[in-house]
């Protein structure tokens, strides 16, 4: 597996932990091209290899009714390493771009379509539950924000596909104020996706409901206003780039059935951002460190939840206070619910028998209209309204929650400490008018194993460990290019981290030539650093990296038609042109010719 860096995800969920245990997930799950095959392969033009993708919507039922099971097999894509290949100028728009605004592959995303498959993630235990007859219904409640339009189909077709028919009371979509053009299929480069949302929903989506904020409201008002027009007995809250599994929705009425006071998650699976490839999460339950970032503990009860995907009784999200209205954007509103829910005589459950998956992009794609740290302003207004003498204990730095290449450290900024919050006198009425328990009772009692003595000592996560479960590897030996007959190695040393890769003279004897080819789909130089892409521009050639062990960036195929493919990229490696600048390698649209043909050879 080699080294999971830092660096590659802290650009990512913004909270270290949570960071943390994403890498985990993928480091345990990321099963990556086993399931994949290509799909359709005709013989067109000068590409002869282009695959014919089921674009856009996919299969599809006019009349927005769920398909059946059999109609979902039939959907099923044959998810392949090469679904993400790109043939042309606007291929490579869409990926680009993609990145650029969403931080995902949305060239992928849309070659998926609104329907796919995908793998049932549950215990086999699950299979054989019976859950009661009579259960409330649900309205879920999507709120989005500049999302790309083929993956809030996908996550509404989902719950379509999904979701028996009479417990969806409806779907309550929330357009945050997107920023039109950026996304709905308005500029050339979705090609497929010419509709407007509005008039998909009047044609094909009867349950759904779409709500338009006039202003950027941010995910925490969203959410409130999008429960505001809901009328179903139970509240389900998802994020827009989610899918979700076989019944997922019973394992979550009935406990609230049971008791309206519960509050529940599904299991998080991971859906990987560079190939939408869809993997199981290990069950875990939520809890947070002492920067007030969540993080992800694995033991079966919960003290806090993620945030994104939680069901609730729709008359209990109000008799406990929704959510604070000065919360701004994004941040801090999941730990504020959860201590909420337990001090003031709830409970929180993860439901290990719903799963739902969520894309998990290593940035935000969007900031704050002021460019201000709202997870900063959310998180001081949580902990002067719920931590009593705890909030003492936060490390403020961690406040500082800009996510930034290593190299920028957190700046210390003690202004944080004076820094204004607004006003909290309601929540803090709240908080008295349900006779909330006192923070104290919190640690105590829900989540005793949280550290309160030593606040200041990062928690390390002691997961990650290298020796522990390193990917196998396959083969070994020198990159050689059959055209330019030379091979590929470091342009500087092999362990500088960003340096290029060019070609020079083979040589068996040279350790520094050798590249080892991992069942994680890595190629790693002289034992040392991954051959990796930059997400951002796929026209830039590769370089050396750290390797991260999440695939994508760092996900190469090898083999078919001594292609060295990049899977995240959708490009093949290949001798730069003109032989001007011999030596140079770049990533280019795959074809057959010889300078883009390579073999491992020991
Ligand atoms: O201004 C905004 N307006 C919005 O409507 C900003 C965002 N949004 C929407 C956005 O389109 C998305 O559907 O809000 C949703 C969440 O935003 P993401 O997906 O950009 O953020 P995230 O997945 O990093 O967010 C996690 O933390 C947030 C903290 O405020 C919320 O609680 C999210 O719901 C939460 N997501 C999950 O818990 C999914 C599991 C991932 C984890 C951990
Ligand atoms: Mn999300």
């Amino acid at each position: 597996m080699g080294s999971v860096t830092l660096r590659y995800f802290c650009y990512g969920c913004l909270f270290t932990s949570v960071t943390w245990s994403i890498l985990l997930f993928l480091y345990f799950n990321l099963s990556q091209e086993s399931h994949l095959s290509l799909r359709n392969v005709p013989i067109q033009g000068h590409h002869r290899f282009q695959p014919r993708f089921t674009r856009g919507p996919g299969i599809q039922k006019k009349d927005g009714s769920p398909l059946r099971k059999d109609h979902l097999e039939a959907a099923k894509p044959d998810l392949s390493p090469e679904l993400g290949m790109i043939f042309n100028k606007q291929d490579q728009e869409v990926r680009d771009m993609g990145y650029h605004k969403h931080a995902f592959n949305v060239l992928i995303s849309n070659r998926l379509g609104y329907h796919r498959y995908v793998p049932d993630t549950r215990n086999d235990k699950c299979r054989d539950r019976i859950y009661p007859k009579l259960l409330p219904t649900a309205s879920i409640v999507i709120c989005f924000f500049n999302e790309a339009f083929s993956a809030l189909l996908r996550t509404v077709h989902s719950v379509l596909d999904r979701t028996p028919h009479h417990l969806l009371h409806e779907i309550i979509l929330v357009d945050d104020h997107s920023e039109l053009g950026k996304f709905l299929g308005c500029s050339a480069w979705f090609d497929d996706l010419k509709e407007d949302l509005d008039t998909y929903i009047r044609q094909h989506l009867q349950k759904v409901k779409l709500v338009r904020n006039e202003k950027r409201e941010g995910l925490i008002r969203g959410r409130m206003i999008g429960a505001s027009h809901a009328t179903g007995e139970v509240l389900v809250f998802l994020d827009s780039h989610c899918e979700v599994n076989e019944a997922w929705l019973l394992p979550l009425l009935t406990p609230i059935k049971e008791n309206r006071k519960t509050v529940v998650c599904p299991v998080i699976d991971i859906i990987s951002a560079d190939t939408l490839v869809y993997s199981p999460s290990p069950i875990v339950r939520g809890g947070f460190n002492w920067g007030l970032h969540f993080k992800w503990d694995p033991v079966p009860v919960s003290p806090t939840m993620a945030g994104g995907l939680f069901a609730m009784d729709r008359n209990y999200f109000y008799e406990l206070g929704q959510y604070d209205r000065g919360m701004d954007i994004w941040g801090g509103e999941n730990l504020e619910i959860s201590f909420r829910i337990w001090m003031c005589g709830g409970q929180l459950l993860i439901v290990p028998c719903s799963r739902v998956g969520h894309i998990f992009r290593k940035r935000r794609p969007y900031g704050s209209p002021g460019g201000q740290d709202t997870m900063a302003h959310n998180s001081l207004r949580l902990a002067h309204v719920w931590m009593d003498d705890y909030k003492h204990l936060i490390n403020l730095m961690a406040f500082v929650t800009v996510c930034v290449h290593q190299e920028q450290y957190f700046a210390l900024r003690p202004e944080l400490r004076n820094r204004d919050y607004g006003d909290i006198s309601e929540r803090i009425a709240i908080r008295n008018r349900l006779q909330c328990h006192s923070f104290k009772w919190y640690l105590d009692n829900i989540y005793p194993e949280m550290q309160v003595s030593s606040p200041h000592k990062p928690q390390q996560p002691v997961f990650i460990n290298k020796a522990l479960k390193r990917p196998k590897v396959l083969q070994r030996g020198r990159l050689r290019n059959l055209q330019a007959d030379l091979c590929l190695v470091a342009q500087g040393r092999p362990s500088q981290k960003g340096g290029a890769v060019v070609l020079r003279d083979c040589d068996t004897q040279d350790p520094e030539q050798e590249w080892a080819y991992d069942e994680e789909h890595e190629l790693i130089l002289a034992g040392l650093l991954c051959l990796d892409m930059s997400e951002i521009r796929s026209s830039d050639p590769p370089r050396l990296m750290k390797c991260h062990g999440s695939g994508g960036s760092q996900q190469w195929t090898l083999g078919k038609k001594n292609w060295l493919y990049q899977v995240s990229v959708g490009q093949c490696l290949a001798v730069s042109e003109p032989p001007s600048i011999k030596g140079y390698v770049s990533m280019v649209i795959c074809d057959d010719s010889r300078s883009q043909q390579w073999q491992l050879e020991a």
